[in-house]
């Protein structure tokens, strides 16, 4: 059984305010893990909401302007279970945000239900977003929804860009080789931050092997954006 057919519809119309877009979804097979709804049940199917862009920017900065604790020690984490905690109320799901432990699969979801795979830097990249975007929560179900006409209205075409980009600017740009194919060195990163090097580069402007991606420029965060994600990677 699917839930009614404009379910995705009224999932779009619901986040469109805040800025958040309905990037995928997934239905599991009985054979599944599925994670457990507040109900108590496995979970059906969960669909994934997220930024393109600097698509939540406006909407969360002018959310933490309106509070005096500015949406304290984790502001985005808390805009999102402001924004997505009360939707998913009222869309009958559990909703699950990707910072909360147990992590939940976000990026093993999102490869699943929009065809995306890992950039060298770990995140996944987009064929039109290149690797500005990302997941701020994901609202399970207990039945099944529908599937393609589920998906982002844009949804691309499957391909990887990293197949086509041939000098892989990505893993060449960082000053302390921490981005790597054989993976992402976090203390080196988190090492060089903290030099007066980093904080003129990579802090003040972010990361220079994810701004080196030739993909998706246009969506690139804004500077204030930039430096929001870089303090917390930092910390
Ligand atoms: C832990 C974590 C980190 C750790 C990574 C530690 C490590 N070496 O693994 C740290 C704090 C360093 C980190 C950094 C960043 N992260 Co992070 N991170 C996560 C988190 C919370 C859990 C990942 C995980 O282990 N999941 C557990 C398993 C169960 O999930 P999975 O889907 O099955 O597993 C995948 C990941 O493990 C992934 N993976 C493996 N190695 C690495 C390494 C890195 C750096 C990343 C990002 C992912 C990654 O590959 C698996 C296969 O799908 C996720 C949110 C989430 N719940 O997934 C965000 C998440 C993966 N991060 C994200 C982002 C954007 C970043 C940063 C760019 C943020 C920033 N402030 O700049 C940086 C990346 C730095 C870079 N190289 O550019 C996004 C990625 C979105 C996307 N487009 O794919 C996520 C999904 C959060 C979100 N809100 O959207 N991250
Ligand atoms: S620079 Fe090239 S290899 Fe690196 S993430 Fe972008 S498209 Fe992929
Ligand atoms: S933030 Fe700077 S130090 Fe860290 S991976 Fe990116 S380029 Fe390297």
């Amino acid at each position: 059984m699917t839930v009614a057919p404009h379910t995705g519809e009224m999932i779009r119309a619901a986040f469109a305010p805040h800025g958040l877009f309905l990037r995928g979804t997934v239905n599991f097979s009985s054979d599944e893990t599925a994670p457990v709804l507040s109900s108590g049940e496995r979970a059906a199917s969960v669909a994934l909401i997220g930024n393109v862009g600097s698509s939540i920017w406006p909407a969360f900065r002018s959310w933490q302007e309106g509070r005096n604790d500015r949406g304290g020690a984790d502001p985005l984490d808390a805009w999102s279970k402001a924004v997505i905690g009360p939707l998913a109320v009222e869309l009958g799901a559990t909703a699950w945000f990707p910072s909360d432990l147990p992590w939940q699969p976000f990026q093993q979801w999102a490869m699943r239900s929009e065809g995306l795979r890992a950039s060298p830097l770990g995140i996944l990249i987009h064929p039109r977003y290149g690797l500005w975007h990302g997941y701020r929560g994901a609202l399970g179900f207990a039945r099944p929804l529908e599937g393609a006409e589920l998906l982002a209205p844009d949804h691309p075409p499957s391909c990887h860009p990293c197949d086509r980009c041939p000098d892989k600017p990505c893993l060449t740009r960082c000053p302390v080789v921490a981005v790597a194919a054989s993976g992402f060195d976090v203390p080196a990163c988190r090492g060089h931050l903290r030099t007066q090097a980093g904080q003129a580069s990579c802090m003040l402007s972010g990361c220079l092997a994810r701004n080196a991606c030739p993909v998706g420029v246009e969506h690139r965060y804004v500077e204030d954006q930039l430096r929001f994600h870089m303090a917390a990677l930092g910390l």
